[in-house]
């Protein structure tokens, strides 16, 4: 078999000279891959954790002859239980990808940059920030990252500096869905049991593409007895073809529909009386304000016909307890609509009609584990900062529902360009490609006087930072201890290095720790991150050798059904929420109309809404060649458009479409089916990445962040990403 004109011997004699020169030469192709699979070379295996996306699943990872070469799930990790998806498998060729950052960078340009030495840049970067820490205090700092379990410690370090500004992806992805059921149970992400359910409703949610690996397996084993999965989406999602039943709803409108099912479970008396009797608080008020909310009131908003309505609440008492409504994510109870808080409330109240909390295939909180700290004696302890964020998350009088340390993070630019923010982290996130109005984002980060970015490629953020520092790849890193592993049990895992770092490139723990004593806190990061694990698993009895040898340590102390426990603050299930009621909010879950609706006798104007993708992260990994190349040969960046729309605006299938909204203006070419509704398009959300240096992704599709204003909810300060009105039009051109 010939490779690129050499025979296989020559080239394995070729790859026997070192990793380090095969790996310089990017990708290979898949042949010639498939050609190193020879029993001759060592081969060795890790567990560690994917970082592919936010799951984390557990792997086991491959080395042959040195270089990365395949990788097996965990079959013990509760989380993906033996399963990897294709982004699991893809991503590890990362590793090898040509645009990776190989040094400390610092810009010397537009878009150029230099390479760097460590000591150089945590010299300039500790002298810049003690600069704008006595100019303009510490509360113009700021870090925003996409929390990676190192969350502790990033935290600790912006805490040691004196600033309380920690911002997450939160306000672009979940806060709805986790303030909800934190108001309604006091549990911001209780779980749901899919083994043993029976009846499963999801609500703009989907688990086959939005992945979730532990619950495909569990639904496909539920499947087998005999469960029932209907789904609630505007569009023909993976996971309504995966179910027994597709709703296609107007989208903004599921409040309308949950609000109608809790009144016919209501009014024929098919709730769980004595579970709301007993576990639950504001039923009678709900009860009679929600009279009105007939299945005929709800279709006319929703789109759904009446009887589909009646029919699913029937269907769905008639099995409760193990009948559930899925928690969500982000399709309609994230950060999506200006009503997606009471939606995901009035899911809570439903839940409890359907009195499956800590039942059998109902809701429950995990078990957690607890992990050790440093101790204070040796490790001096961060001075507690007890004030709310310079967005006003935490603030009583501003967004005192948005948590400290996740806060508002499309607020940054424009607190930058106010004047309030002046010198920022960024890591492990892209907030000018995943934030609103990325014209607007660039303006922001532009002003800032300070911008330092952790990642590993040459970002849209990163482009615009003063200084990139690189992290090693999660295959060439530790990190610290993870407990987020399981579900039904309690587990701890690792990730862990599979090969030493190719390029002069660090873990984050270890850049913190580093950078520290330039910042002048480096008493506070007296320590390794091997020390740091230690502390955490020493109450566990598990030394971190162990860890590293299994990967995934199951801790027992599974989950039990047994009497719920609502954590809120009458400890009931609060249908009316006593926190919201105390902050003159709206404390029952009632009818809220969406932000912005497109106008019905326009035909141009439509609501532009977005999803996820099996094979794609965000916006972040279009750029890896063979998670590009489904896109293409599936041709899957289309953006959906009902047939009678695009009929009557004269748009075939395949045929490109100008989009416009009050922000941005944008191109992309048209998937003409019925699996969308009439009122909305709908744009997969993996494209659009504007990063130069990007070469492989760039200019490739486009995002619905730009056609999305800077909006703030008014209660959370989230994005309300799919409140936006676009026109769509037939390009000419
Ligand atoms: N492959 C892959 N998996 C991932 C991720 C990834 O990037 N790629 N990211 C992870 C993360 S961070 C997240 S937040 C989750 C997201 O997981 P999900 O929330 O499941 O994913 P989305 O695709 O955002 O939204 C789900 C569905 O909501 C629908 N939808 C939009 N508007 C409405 C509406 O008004 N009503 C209803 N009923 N449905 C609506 C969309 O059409 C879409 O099919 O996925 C996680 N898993
Ligand atoms: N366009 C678009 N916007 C979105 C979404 C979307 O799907 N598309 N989804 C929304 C949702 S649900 C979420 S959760 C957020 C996610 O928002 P982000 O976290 O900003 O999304 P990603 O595209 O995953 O970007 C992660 C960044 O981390 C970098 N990175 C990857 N691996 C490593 C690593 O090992 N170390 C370091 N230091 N950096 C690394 C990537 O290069 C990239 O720059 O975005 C929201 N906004
Ligand atoms: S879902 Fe896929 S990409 Fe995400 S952590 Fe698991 S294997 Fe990795
Ligand atoms: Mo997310």
């Amino acid at each position: 078999m010939k490779e690129f004109g050499i025979t296989r011997r020559k080239f394995l004699a070729g790859a026997a000279v070192g990793s380090a020169s095969l790996v310089a030469s990017s990708y290979m192709s898949f042949d010639t891959w498939a050609a190193t699979d020879t029993a001759s070379e060592d081969v060795s295996v890790t567990p560690t954790l994917c970082d592919a996306c936010g799951n984390w699943c557990a792997i086991n990872v491959y080395t042959k002859g040195g270089r990365i070469w395949k990788a097996t799930g965990n079959p013990i990790a509760g989380l993906n239980k033996g399963r990897i998806c294709v982004k699991g498998h893809a991503m590890l060729h990362d590793v090898y990808n040509k645009d990776r950052i190989k040094s400390p960078l610092k810009r010397v340009g537009a878009n150029k940059f230099e390479p760097i030495s460590w000591e150089q840049a945590y010299r300039e970067i500790g002298a810049k920030l003690k600069d704008v820490i006595a100019k303009d205090g510490p509360n113009s700092l700021f870090l925003v990252q996409y929390p990676e379990g190192n969350e502790a410690l990033t935290k600790r370090f912006m805490n040691a500096l004196g600033s309380p500004n920690v911002f997450s992806h939160a306000s672009t992805c979940f806060l709805p869905r986790n303030i909800g059921w934190w108001l309604t149970t006091g549990s911001a992400k209780p779980e749901q049991d899919l083994e043993n359910a029976r009846h499963v409703l999801f609500i703009g949610r989907n688990p086959a593409a939005g992945l979730q690996l532990r619950m495909l397996v569990d639904m496909a084993k539920a499947k087998d007895k005999g469960a029932k999965y209907v789904v609630v989406d505007p569009r023909f999602s993976e996971m309504a073809a995966m179910g027994h039943q597709w709703i296609q709803i107007k989208p903004g409108t599921d409040l309308a529909l949950l609000l109608a099912l809790a009144q016919v479970m209501i009014k024929e008396n098919l709730y769980q009386k004595d579970f709301i009797d007993k576990y639950a608080s504001g039923f009678d008020e709900w009860a009679s304000k929600i009279n009105d909310y007939t299945p005929k009131w709800a279709s006319e908003i929703t789109t759904i016909p009446e009887k589909v309505i009646t029919k699913l609440a029937h269907d769905m008492a008639e099995v409760a307890p193990a009948s559930v409504i899925h928690r969500g994510y982000h399709g309609a109870m994230g950060t999506q609509y200006k009503n997606s808080l009471q939606l995901v409330r009035a899911v809570g109240c439903i839940n409890g009609l359907l009195g499956n909390y800590n039942q059998k295939g109902g809701m429950f909180n995990a078990p957690k584990v607890k992990l050790g700290k440093l101790g204070p004696e040796k490790y001096p302890q961060v001075p507690e900062l007890d004030m709310p964020m310079v967005d006003g998350s935490g603030d009583p009088d501003r967004y005192p529902l948005t948590p400290v340390g996740l806060g508002i993070s499309q607020a940054i630019p424009e607190l930058a360009l106010a004047g309030k923010l002046k010198a920022g982290f960024v890591y492990h996130n892209n907030p000018l490609r995943t934030c609103p109005n990325p014209a607007r984002m660039i303006e922001g980060y532009r002003k800032l006087d300070l911008l330092v970015s952790f990642d590993y490629v040459l970002s849209e953020t990163a482009s615009l930072a003063h200084y990139v520092l690189p992290e090693s790849y999660y295959l060439e890193r530790d990190d610290v201890v993870h407990t987020n592993h399981c579900y039904t049990s309690k587990q701890v895992a690792i990730r862990q290095a599979v090969i030493k770092p190719l390029y002069d490139t660090k873990p984050m723990v270890q850049i913190l720790v580093e950078l520290a004593p330039h910042c002048g806190i480096g008493q506070y990061f007296n320590f390794s991150l091997d020390e740091y694990n230690r502390a955490s698993l020493a109450p566990l009895n598990i030394t971190l050798e162990r860890l590293r040898k299994e990967g995934v340590i199951d801790l027992g102390g599974d989950w039990k059904p047994g009497e719920p426990a609502f954590t809120t603050p009458s400890g009931k299930l609060e249908i009316l929420s006593s926190t919201l009621q105390d902050l003159n909010l709206p404390a029952l879950p009632l009818w809220e109309e969406p932000l912005v609706s497109p106008n019905p006798k326009d035909p141009y104007e439509f609501r532009l809404i977005h999803g996820k993708q099996a094979h794609l992260t965000h916006a972040r990994s279009i750029n890896q060649k063979y998670l590009k190349e489904i896109t293409k040969l599936n041709d899957i960046a289309r953006v959906w458009i009902h047939p009678d729309r695009a009929k009557a605006l004269g748009i075939k299938d395949g045929e490109c479409m100008t989009i416009t909204s009050s922000v941005g203006k944008g191109r992309a070419r048209a998937r003409v089916t019925e699996g969308i509704h009439r009122d909305c398009v709908f744009l997969p959300s993996g494209y659009g990445v504007f990063a130069k240096h990007l070469e492989r992704a760039f200019g490739f599709g486009t995002s619905y962040n730009d056609y999305l204003p800077t909006y703030f909810d008014p209660v959370l300060g989230h994005v309300m990403a799919n409140e936006i009105i676009v026109r769509v039009e037939k390009t000419m051109s």
